[in-house]
Parts: C-alpha cells; structure tokens; sequence
C-alpha cells in the first residue's frame, strides 16, 4: 500500500511515519519543501521517499500525486502555529484552506480511489459553553482564531468533495497533543524546554508563562498517529472524528508535572507577550465516535509523555551545539 504524507518533516508527520514504517505492507512517501528542516526525519534515511513540492502550488500537488498515486494520502501539512496566526492571517488562510483544495481537487480530476485523512482540529469548536463539555462533533464551530478559521475551511471544504464527488476523505479533529520532536512554540514543549536550559545553567532559574488557567485535552502524538492509521483503516468517509483523550488539564497541572519531573528549582513569572488575543478556556473532548468506530483508545499515560518531551530537550539542546551557535536560547 502506498502513503503519502504531506507535512513530513513536522512534528506529527515524522510520527506517522515512524509508525507506518513498522508496518510491512506500507511504503511511505513523503513531501518537504526546498527550505524544509529534515532534523526529524533524518533517522528515516532511504526508507522513506521524500519528493519537494509545496501544497499551494497545484502544479505541484498535481505532479507529486500523479507520480506516487497513493492509495492512502495523510494530509498533515499546514501553518500549524495558532498563535501566530493572528500576525499571519491571510497566509494561514492560503496555506491551510488552498493546500487541502489542491489535494481534494488534483484526486477528483485523476479519478483516484485515494482515501485522504485531513488533519483538522479541535481549535475549530473554539468558544464553547461549560454545558457543552465534554464536545462532541455535533458542537457548533465558533472558531476564535485566524488558526482555527482555516481548519474549520478545510473540514467543510472535505466534507463537500465527499458529498459532491465522493472523494474518500476522513476527518479527524485533533485536540491538544504533544511529545518529543514537538515544536518549542507550543506550551508544554515550550515549559520543557526553559526547564532543561536552567538545568543546563545557560539561563536564570526563571521561567515564564502564559495563561495558565486554560483547560487543555492531550493526547500523545504516539497515540495520535495510530488514531490517524485507524481513521483509515476503519473510519467512515465524509464523517468527522474527535481524536482526544477525555481528560483535560490546566496548563498550570501540566506546569507543576514538569516542574516535579525537573532537577532544579524554578521561579515562575508572567509574561504579558504570551497572552492570547482570545483564549479558548477550555477544550474537553469525547472520543465515543471515534473509538466506537475503530476500536482506537489512548494509551501512553499522560506523565511519561511529559518525561519523555523532557528527555528530549535534555538531548536535543547539547553544549556543544550550544557553543557553536546551532542551539536556539531563545525561550
Ligand atoms: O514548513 P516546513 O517546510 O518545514 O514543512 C511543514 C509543512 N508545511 C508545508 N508543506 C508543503 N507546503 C507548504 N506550503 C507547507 N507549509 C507547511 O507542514 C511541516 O512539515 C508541516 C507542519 O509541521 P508542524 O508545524 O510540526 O505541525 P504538526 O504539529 O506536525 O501538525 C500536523 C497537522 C497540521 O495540519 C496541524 O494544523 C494539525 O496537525 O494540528
């Protein structure tokens, strides 16, 4: 079976591959760009096969489908980052809504009989009512980002080309997930990573915090892409799928973890820069569809991702990259 993975080169991307790899029926095709970072998917080497497009481009799109003709494609690729979609609204739009129009579209002209898994999110449910929680997909999308508006895009725009065409595609709305690999702009990953730098003496024994009082649903990535396999394997096209684990956290719960995980003592403080525009307070998902559908259930307790993001940082940040100038001190 051949999968195509756009978005490789991310965080979850690199994940699926990973994942699809240990299966033996499975070849994994893969798309970066010409200024892509390969850090994640450098341990790959040949087992994967990696061709440069960009998915706003439909020439492109059109040249890379047509040459791999996947049977399965895993359309992950995206501005990803919410909180820089407010600075960056009209790219974050054109990225994430004219990127999944170019795949749906180049699969409907070719006449392919690709499934399609589109990584939609949670952030599309966006304000939600106390008596709404736990969200279910019938939730009414009030999405509170320029972010969540383009998901909300590619959600509908799939659910059309499945009801128009019959294009195969499956929707899953990820809530909060995380794990090593994971980008340092996202808020645990970030807290991780200013830990390990004070334990590594390179920056005061400080660090610095957003809105702490935000409930987040998480997931581990490693449960993520099995959810995304399974949607595949075993999910209804045209439906829309929760993928989450029904426990929320406050971000200052998932704070405390890491700091009783740390080696050193910390100084929290409030960064006013770090605030959102608006801040969806809270996120809880059911799951019921989706594991009802597919058997799928989160398995990786919540603290051992949390120490294994740690242990992650603790390798990825070493002096010597330090010294020469390759490691970020940026917190
Ligand atoms: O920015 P790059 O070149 O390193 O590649 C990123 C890729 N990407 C693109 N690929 C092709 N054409 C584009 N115009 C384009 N823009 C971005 O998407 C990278 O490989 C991937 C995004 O990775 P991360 O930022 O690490 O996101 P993550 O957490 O893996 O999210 C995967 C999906 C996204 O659709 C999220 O919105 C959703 O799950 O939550």
């Amino acid at each position: 079976m051949r999968c195509l993975i756009t978005g490789i080169t991310g965080f979850v991307g690199s994940h699926l591959a990973d994942y699809l790899l240990e299966r033996d029926e499975v070849e994994v095709f893969g798309m970066d760009r010409w200024r892509s970072r390969t850090e994640n998917i450098e341990h790959l080497g040949v087992r994967v096969k990696i061709i440069e497009g960009d998915i706003r481009d439909a020439t492109s799109m059109r040249k890379i489908i047509e040459e791999v003709r996947p049977d399965r494609i895993f359309h992950l690729a995206a501005h990803s980052v919410v909180s820089s979609s407010w600075d960056t609204p009209a790219e974050i739009i054109t990225t994430n809504i004219i990127g999944n129009l170019n795949i749906l579209e180049t699969v409907r002209q070719l006449g392919l009989p690709t499934r399609i898994q589109v990584a939609c999110s949670a952030e599309e449910y966006g304000f939600v009512h106390p008596y709404e929680v736990p969200i279910t997909e019938e939730n009414p999308l009030r999405p509170l980002s320029p972010y969540a508006v383009s998901k909300v895009g590619q959600d509908l725009l799939s659910y059309q080309y499945f009801m128009n065409y019959g294009i195969e595609v499956v929707r899953t709305r990820a809530f909060n997930h995380t794990g090593p690999r994971r980008a340092e702009s996202f808020v645990a990953s970030n807290f991780a990573k200013q830990i390990v730098m004070v334990e590594k003496g390179w920056v005061e024994p400080v660090l610095y915090v957003g809105n702490l009082e935000a409930r987040r649903d998480f997931t581990d990535v490693r449960d993520m892409v099995k959810a995304y396999w399974l949607a595949l394997e075993r999910g209804q096209s045209g439906e829309a799928y929760n993928i989450c684990s029904g426990k929320a956290y406050t971000i200052k719960e998932i704070l405390d973890m890491l700091l009783d995980m740390a080696k050193v003592h910390i100084e929290i403080r409030q960064d006013p820069k770090r605030m959102r525009p608006s801040d969806v307070p809270i996120l809880l998902g059911d799951n019921s569809k989706f594991c009802r559908q597919t058997g799928w259930k989160p398995e990786i307790p919540f603290e051992t991702t949390l120490r294994d993001l740690l242990e992650y940082w603790r390798e990825k940040i070493r002096v010597k990259d330090f010294d020469l100038g390759n490691g970020s001190i940026n917190r």
